[in-house]
């Protein structure tokens, strides 16, 4: 029996890769590929232009990891923005926290929405709402995040971004004009947190995007995490706007049931390789 399987090609020939059983769905975006499998045992599995974006099965590594660091760090995360996150995982997360009052989503391609409400397990009943208008805490925005960020008149507690790498649709993300406009976004205490890449295959890339960060906000921080489907450890940076501490938590706010973050070891995300470190 022929055995298949998709695999994430990385720099130098480094793979991740999953079984897969099927192929659900595959189309042309506006921006870009989008592929749907099943996978052997871990869901279903979302492919943007040839790389991960989830697997159903362990989707929280990343999502817990992105969002509630953040949330606890800041006294009273009230205004909430997420950029990119189509698939609703990010968002989901977010209005775990009870102080939120509102968040806005902006993805920039409507098909990544509507095939994670169709296919995944992932946010469903939260992406129907949102699709209908009908999410009281959040709305969702299908455009361009950069475009978005420059014209409007909201300011943020929080900015997310939940974007593909640093190339195609997504590299302006990481530029140090798409930093300073968020920056003069946030409120007077703010944070900005952004995933950057693969800490041992895309360790350029995060280099850059740190330097960049620290011309622009008042304190940046850098964590690792072992995400499930991506070439571990996969790295996230945090920019600090005004007094906040990004190395405590708050964690009388963490939320119920929390499977990969630690709010109680907060201080275990801070690890990095060595020569990495020592880059940075
Ligand atoms: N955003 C994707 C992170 C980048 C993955 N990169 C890669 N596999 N090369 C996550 C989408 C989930 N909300």
């Amino acid at each position: 029996e022929e055995e298949r399987a998709f695999i994430e090609w990385y720099p130098r020939g480094y793979g991740v890769g999953f079984k897969v059983t099927r192929r659900l769905f595959e189309t042309q975006t506006k921006y870009q590929r989008l592929e749907l499998y099943e996978t052997e045992g871990f869901g279903k599995l979302l492919v943007l232009d040839g790389t991960v974006q989830l697997v159903e099965v362990g989707e929280e590594s990343y999502h817990e990891v992105l969002v509630h660091p953040v949330m606890l760090a800041h006294p009273n995360p009230r205004r909430v923005l997420v950029i990119g996150g189509g698939d609703g995982g990010t968002l989901r997360e977010v209005l775990k926290h009870k102080t939120v009052e509102k968040a806005i989503m902006v993805e920039i391609d409507e098909g990544v929405v509507e095939a994670s409400y169709l296919y995944l397990d992932v946010a469903k009943d939260l992406l129907d709402r949102l699709i209908k208008g009908e999410e009281e805490r959040a709305k969702l925005i299908i455009g361009d995040g950069v475009e978005y960020l420059k014209n409007t008149e909201e300011r943020f507690d929080v900015i997310i971004v939940d974007s593909t790498d640093p190339v195609g649709p997504a590299k302006l993300l990481f530029s140090e004009e798409f930093y300073r406009t968020a920056y003069e976004k946030l409120n007077e205490k703010g944070l900005y947190i952004t995933q950057a890449g693969s800490v041992y295959l895309f360790t350029n890339e995060l280099l850059d995007a740190y330097k960049a960060m620290k011309k622009v906000f008042d304190k940046v921080y850098y964590f690792s995490f072992p995400v499930i489907g991506y070439a571990s450890p996969w790295s996230f940076l945090v920019g600090v706007k005004g007094d906040i501490d990004f190395t405590r938590v708050d964690v009388s706010r963490a939320p119920e049931k929390l499977y990969y973050y630690d709010p109680e070891r907060h201080e275990t995300l801070f690890q990095m390789p060595k020569y990495v470190r020592e880059l940075l």
